[in-house]
């Protein structure tokens, strides 16, 4: 099995870049963000409790996104490879990830990092706010409090994959395609 993580700050492509790389290698995707947006639309009380971060910028408690993950994990023991995207977002998410795949005798090949300046995050997530009804898009002061978390709390996860030698710097500014490119000939080298 081989397992990759898409890190990034908010609005860095890490969705963008998913979809290609699902398309090209046949990871299961895992978004800590997509599988969180279902449980709203679908008013879950696990839907409920996150709606009230998600709509303040913040990032949702580490049990409720661990548990999903764990679910999922468990739900797809057929899976070629993960492609993790928005998660792990705190150090305690990404203890208790390789916690959960080491007890499936499996671990996190590459860690992938997208760069971006908080100029263009920001105008990115404005942008996308004008089309894609998401509540956490269309505001500025919930733009910058999602990149204050990432700063405070998501920033130093790269660290935690720095003592394993598996972080890998990827320029997120660019042509869609170039950044694709740069991404798979990480992933092809590792393979
Ligand atoms: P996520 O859904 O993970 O979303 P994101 O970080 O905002 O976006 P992403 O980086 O995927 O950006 P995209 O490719 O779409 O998180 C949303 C919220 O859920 C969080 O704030 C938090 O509250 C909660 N949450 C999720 N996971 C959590 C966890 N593990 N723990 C706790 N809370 C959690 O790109 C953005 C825009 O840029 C798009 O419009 C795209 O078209 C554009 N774009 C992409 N690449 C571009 C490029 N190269 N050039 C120009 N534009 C580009």
């Amino acid at each position: 099995m081989f397992h990759v993580i898409l890190f990034g700050p908010p609005g860095s492509g890490k969705g963008t870049q998913s979809e290609r790389l699902i398309a090209r290698y046949g990871f299961k995707h895992l978004s800590t963000g997509d599988l969180l947006r279902n449980e709203i639309s679908n008013n879950t009380t696990l839907g409920l409790e996150a709606k009230r971060f998600i709509d303040s910028g913040q990032l949702v408690p580490d049990e409720v996104v661990i548990g999903m993950i764990s679910d999922a994990l468990d739900k797809n023991p057929d899976a070629k490879g993960f492609l993790f995207d928005g998660f792990p977002r705190t150090r305690a998410q990404a203890e208790a990830l390789d916690t959960l795949l080491a007890q499936k005798g499996s671990a996190i090949a590459v860690f992938l990092a997208l760069e971006v300046s908080e100029t263009e995050l920001t105008k990115r997530l404005l942008n996308r706010g004008l089309t894609s009804g998401r509540s956490d898009d269309n505001n500025e002061t919930i733009v910058k409090a999602r990149i204050a978390e990432y700063n405070a709390k998501t920033s130093a996860v790269a660290d935690y994959y720095r003592q394993f030698d598996k972080v890998v710097l990827i320029k997120g500014e660019g042509l869609i395609d170039d950044i694709f490119s740069a991404l798979c000939r990480e992933i092809d080298a590792k393979k």
